[in-house]
């Protein structure tokens, strides 16, 4: 199972600057063969990045979208129209999604269930807040989020990704530390083994929240960590580069 290393540019990047990222950055990782990379655009900038990742070793992610494939949903995004990009992945239930757009568990498994039955890879994220954390509840939230995000879909685990991303790490510059991350990691892999019946074996269970080029080596050290997925670092092509030679 190849490390998947995903940029999650949240709300930054207009076209021109999608662009120009990506002629530094498709030059930086051609020769990358052993870890899957992916970008999450801005939808306003998937378009041009889908043609200027074709042919190149870079795939293609979408930062949300609607369950339905069509109809009257003001505003909202279909998987058929990300499949017509050439989108291959959709990270769902960011905790940016969850807190401030208020998505709660039940929306976030039709889109799970949505994104399996159009073909896209989905990246479930899940993870604790500081007050959760603080009262010793963070397996307990990990493995509601995660038995309730794939409802239904256990049996297609080697289809999905897992993300977790502690709320109080996440553009606070402050990372879990490795052991923090590691005994989550390690509860999380013990539950979609025993949630998909063994089937578990694709699946990569990524890292967020503050990772860095200064981090990434000692996080992916752990032998649970199968990835990241990177916010703030992967805005520019060079630190975002460094993380993947890091894994
Ligand atoms: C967590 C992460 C990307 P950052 O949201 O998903 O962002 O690396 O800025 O903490």
């Amino acid at each position: 199972m190849a490390y998947l290393v995903a940029a999650n540019w949240k709300m930054n990047k207009t076209i021109a600057q999608t662009i120009d990222y990506l002629d530094i950055f498709t030059e930086l990782v051609k020769d990358i063969q052993k870890v899957d990379i992916m970008i999450s655009p801005s939808f306003t900038a998937l378009s041009s990045a889908s043609l200027k990742v074709e042919k190149t070793n870079i795939k293609l992610g979408a930062q949300n979208m609607y369950y339905e494939t069509v109809g009257a949903f003001t505003g909202e995004i279909s998987p058929i129209m990300l499949k017509e990009l050439n989108v291959e992945y959709v990270i769902l239930g960011h905790s940016e999604r969850r807190h401030i757009f208020g998505e709660k568990d039940n929306l976030i498994n039709k889109k799970v269930q949505s994104a399996l039955e159009n073909g896209i890879r989905p990246i479930l994220c899940v993870g604790e807040t500081l007050e959760e954390r603080e009262l010793g509840k963070t397996l307990n939230v990990v493995e509601k989020q995660i038995k309730s995000g794939l409802a239904g879909v256990y049996m297609d685990m080697p289809f999905i990704d897992i993300a977790y991303e502690p709320v109080w790490a996440i553009g606070t510059g402050i990372n879990a530390t490795p052991e923090q991350a590691e005994e989550v990691h390690r509860f999380i892999r013990s539950l979609i083994n025993e949630l998909s019946k063994g089937n578990d074996s694709k699946t990569r269970i990524l890292y967020g929240g503050s990772v860095n080029e200064k981090n990434a080596r000692e996080l992916i050290s752990q032998k649970h960590i199968d990835g990241f997925l990177v916010g703030t670092a992967s805005l520019d092509p060079n630190r975002f580069y460094k993380i993947i030679t890091e894994c």
